[in-house]
């Protein structure tokens, strides 16, 4: 099942959040496996610094439990500098509908 959702960086932050991703804490990417998640990209347009993340989400595993995970909170603090963020450090996330898939 792929998923996708817009974000957004702060400007001048393009390079630490490259920086932070190449670093992604083995108890993160932990936590993303057991919620099901593999083949997890995100692409930067430069032009609005708008992040398009895409991922692919095994059925059966605890997706929706992911925002209540102590290890997501604390990145998303450690993120909350870099992004468009809701009060409580959430990324502000935007749907994206799907237009066209080729497998
Ligand atoms: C992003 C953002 C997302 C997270 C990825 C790993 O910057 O925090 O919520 O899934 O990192």
């Amino acid at each position: 099942m792929n998923h996708a959702f817009k974000m957004k960086l702060k400007p001048g932050m393009v390079e630490e959040y490259r920086r932070r991703h190449d670093e992604l804490w083995p108890d993160l990417a932990e936590a993303l496996r057991g919620a099901g998640i593999y083949d997890y990209s995100i692409f930067l347009d430069e032009e609005t610094l708008s992040l398009f993340a895409v991922l692919k989400r095994k059925p059966g595993y605890p997706f929706d439990d992911l925002p209540k995970q102590a290890v997501m909170r604390r990145w998303w603090d450690y993120m909350a500098p870099l992004m468009e963020c809701h009060p409580d450090n959430r990324p502000i996330d935007w749907p994206l509908e799907p237009m066209f898939h080729f497998d």
